[in-house]
């Protein structure tokens, strides 16, 4: 078998050559695409002699050194390289080599999607396109001519401007592109097919005109708006925040169809999945719109964070990815509601980044050791390295923060640097020490903070004692006490008070005095540090902070705390009684009519995810039962206010703004509950039917898969024939049969599998079918029978040979097999055991099985 070598950050060493400039050829065909590649290269030192290009599935049919054709003897071709002399300082270097885009099922380097040719370089596609120098901090100024079939290919698209087109023969046509800004080659892109064209444009402070051109699939025009609206808001966004402008004439967005993830920064040409460009009120839900928003946001932002800046090396890949997380979780949260938005970014963390963080896979924010790169755009990457990023903020305030993100513009644009460039800037800028907080970026695992405290009835005073611990992971034994930064309010008659503790060692004391009475301790407002907190509060502590903290993610955070402990109670006692008082803490909350999207939060249980994380090993049955145990408790205590609120926003026309969106969520949270008793069923069918919104039509449908309501298939059906041409509400007609809770769903998945418009080589597809079960059906997919992991094992093994990168992210539900309890653990085994053994197995997938195995 193949043996794929970890590479390690500290053999990092600058490169001996650098590539100043690159053009490029391409004459675009189905199976026999030619790249021409000219490149001028020098020496960084003068020891440097031999140069070895990057290159993978690549058929050579030249190389040329200063114009001379080198012979067979004088380069090594092997399977990942291409080496040769260069004798001189200066030379240039023209390779030629042949692709085969049709075939190119793992969607890296170029290939098609539909009709459309299209390119995915990052991390190292670049070399699946010719024989380069593929790391990030090889920057060169790019020049790309794109020749193809004129009716075909109307659109030939590649970064930067547009500097020439014309005519040739046999009826096809060409464009050259050329980027003024040097780049890394993960952020070439190419892009070729026949699209609908909006257009807009845009006005930076400074008085530049900017063209803004989104590219979808024929017929789609009408649903872009809602990207442009978006693209719009985050350049404005941008500069009243940070003060940073866009830097060329045009930004261009295509959205296709097939896409291993969300979206690619490409410089001036970034790449859309489909799913976060699109959307109109009958095909997208709210959740979408937030979505598309958000990403188009994302990939916005990286032209500064990523692209004038970009990393050193794929060790580095959080000094962009959590930067720019942070940066589009802002701007979602002045765009919406920002308690709203911080307790969904929450809810990640806690049901994926915290079991990503102590399973096999555990890394840092800066991973040590990497085999293959594309396993690491993980949760813990992006997402925890928002979160360190956010506490930064935090630490050094608004302002600081934004003299620190200028300093590192000024000190670092147009270079490849590192996350300790970032930090040491942000430290210089605001003039405070930050080594200790250095060590977020090394340690693996979730730090779990326990708090005591105490109260001097005589005194007045009152004490918090913090303790951090964080376990040993699978990447590293020995854990360090971190620089720690916990908001808290101390809430009592008098006025509550905010303080932020610095905790920067294993055990540390604060002491608050001149309380009348012991006040009541709100923890980790607006959640101010990635970590576990281990506090044991009463029902009525946590009722006090539920109506009187003046932080609501504290609220929120609060009301879930109360649910974990009485799932944990059902789950010990299995005569555990449900305390009516829950009922009635819960309806004061349902009276607070000022933010319903916020109200829908409150009463969203946490997820099963999330409670394995809190409970494992857990038998995951037992887990799913409690929680559904606790829902037909609340349906039946509140019933009556349900209903009231249900009937009364069950008819309020469709809007786009905040009210109305809040509304569907509060309306849709009611359902989910009515849905529980049989005799609301109707309500599930009425809805369905009169609704005139994805929003209503989805949430109704949710709620009949779970419930398996009587009418789902029907239901089902009706929506199939609406929608089997739309791409990506058929993918949500998927999710919804995955997430069908009837005893059946194996024959159901089984057909799924064969029906017409299932396929594994749309990633949005299989996702859409396998991802969702995997995710959202917990009592099948952990069945006791295995086949739910059995199901799940077939598909990688099929996905293997298709997409590595796909089969490489469903893996996850069979790695964490930790989580459960020990019968379950020995049956995900057996199954990971059995994918172990495929002959040609991906690099993707072997990493995580011999880290898990
Ligand atoms: N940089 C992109 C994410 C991305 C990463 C890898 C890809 O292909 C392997 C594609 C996209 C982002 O953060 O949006
Ligand atoms: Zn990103």
């Amino acid at each position: 078998m193949t043996e794929f070598n970890a590479r390690y950050l500290k053999d990092y060493l600058p490169s001996d050559f650098s590539i100043n400039t690159i053009d490029l050829t391409f004459e675009l065909d189905d199976n026999k695409t030619k790249v021409t590649s000219v490149m001028s290269i020098s020496k960084n030192t003068s020891e440097a002699n031999k140069i070895i290009l990057n290159g993978e599935q690549l058929k050579l049919i030249a190389v040329y050194y200063n114009d001379t054709a080198l012979n067979a003897s004088e380069y090594q071709v092997d399977d990942d390289s291409l080496s040769f002399l260069i004798k001189d300082n200066e030379c240039t270097v023209k390779i030629v080599t042949e692709i085969d885009p049709e075939n190119n099922t793992s969607l890296e380097g170029l290939f098609k999607s539909g009709g459309a040719f299209c390119t995915q370089c990052e991390a190292e596609g670049f070399r699946r396109i010719t024989y380069y120098l593929d790391r990030p901090d090889v920057m060169a100024k790019f020049t790309t001519k794109v020749i193809a079939d004129k009716n075909l290919y109307p659109y030939l698209l590649s970064n930067g401007n547009k500097i020439d087109s014309g005519d040739l023969n046999n009826n096809r046509h060409f464009v050259t592109w050329e980027d003024p800004f040097l780049k890394p080659c993960y952020l070439f892109a190419l892009v070729a097919g026949d699209f609908d064209l909006l257009q807009d444009s845009y006005k930076t402070t400074s008085g530049r005109d900017v063209r803004l051109e989104i590219f979808v699939d024929k017929g789609n025009k009408t649903k872009a708006h809602h990207a442009m609206a978006s693209l719009k808001h985050s350049m404005r966004w941008d500069e009243d925040t940070f003060g940073l402008e866009y830097d060329l004439d045009i930004y261009m967005i295509v959205a296709v169809d097939f896409f291993n993830m969300g979206a690619m920064e490409n410089k001036g040409l970034n790449v859309f999945n489909s799913k976060f460009v699109l959307a109109d009120k009958e095909t997208a839900t709210d959740t979408d719109y937030f979505n598309v928003e958000a990403v188009i946001a994302h990939e916005y932002f990286h032209n500064w964070t990523g692209n004038r800046v970009t990393c050193r090396d794929w060790f580095q890949l959080s000094l962009k990815e959590g930067l720019t997380v942070f940066r589009d979780q802002q701007f979602s949260a002045d765009m919406h509601s920002a308690a709203v938005t911080r307790i969904k970014n929450v809810r990640v963390m806690r049901a994926q980044q915290f079991s990503e963080d102590a399973g096999p896979m555990s890394h840092p924010i800066r991973p040590e050791k990497v085999v293959e790169m594309n396993n690491f755009y993980t949760l813990t990457v992006y997402e925890k390295g928002s979160e360190v990023i956010r506490m930064l903020h935090t630490l050094l305030g608004k302002d600081k923060f934004r003299q620190g993100l200028d300093l590192y513009f000024q000190r670092f644009d147009g270079q490849a640097v590192t996350c300790d460039d970032f930090v040491t800037a942000m430290a210089d800028a605001a003039k405070i020490d930050l080594i200790l907080f250095k060590r977020w970026y090394s340690q693996s695992g979730t730090p779990i903070v326990k708090v005591e405290e105490s109260f001097n009835t005589n005194s007045g005073e009152y004490q918090i004692n913090l303790s951090q611990l964080t376990l040993p992971t699978k990447d590293q034994a020995t854990k360090y006490a971190l620089h720690i930064p916990i908001a808290i309010e101390l809430i009592n008659n008098e006025g509550t008070q905010s303080h932020l503790l610095e905790l920067k060692s294993d055990n540390q004391q604060w002491r608050f005095s001149g309380f009348h009475e012991k006040p009541t301790l709100g923890f980790l407002a607006n959640f101010s540090a990635p970590v576990k907190v281990d506090f044991e509060q009463s029902n009525s502590d946590l009722a006090i902070i539920m109506t009187s903290a003046k932080d609501k993610f504290l609220r929120w955070d609060a009301g879930q705390k109360l649910f974990s402990n009485t799932i944990s109670q059902i789950i010990t006692d299995t005569n555990y009684q449900i305390p009516a008082e829950l009922i009635d803490i819960l309806a004061t909350q349902l009276c607070d009519n000022s933010d319903p999207a916020l109200i829908a939060e409150q009463f969203t249980l946490p997820n099963f995810h999330e409670l394995v994380e809190q409970f494992k090993p857990i038998n995951p049955i037992k887990l799913v039962d409690a929680l559904d145990k606790l829902k037909l408790f609340i349906a039946k205590g509140l019933e009556k206010q349900l209903l009231s609120i249900y009937q009364a926003l069950a008819d309020k026309p469709y809007l786009n703004n905040a009210q109305s969106i809040g509304d569907r969520a509060l309306k849709n949270m009611s359902l989910s509950y009515l849905v529980l008793l049989p005799e609301h069923h109707d309500l599930v069918k009425r809805q369905y039917l009169t609704s005139d919104n994805m929003t209503d039509a989805l949430a109704a449908l949710q709620s009949s898969a779970t419930q398996t309501v009587e009418s789902f298939d029907a239901m089902m059906a009706s929506f199939e024939q609406r929608w089997e041409n739309t791409t990506l509400v058929m993918d949500k007609w998927f999710s919804l049969q995955a997430a069908y809770k009837g005893s059946n769903i194996f024959e159901r998945l089984k057909n799924l599998t064969e029906h017409s418009l299932f396929s594994l080589k749309n990633p949005n597809r299989a996702r859409s079918l396998i991802g969702a079960f995997a995710q959202n059906n917990s009592r099948y997919f952990h069945c006791e029978t295995g086949r739910g992991y059995q199901f799940l094992a077939d598909q990688i093994c099929s996905l293997n040979a298709i997409n590595p990168q796909v089969a490489s992210r469903l893996i996850t539900a069979l790695i964490q097999y930790q989580d459960f309890d020990e019968y379950r653990q020995n049956l995900m085994k057996s199954q990971l055991e059995r994918i172990a053994i495929l002959p040609n197995l991906s690099k993707d997938l072997k990493e995580k099985l011999d880290a898990a195995l």
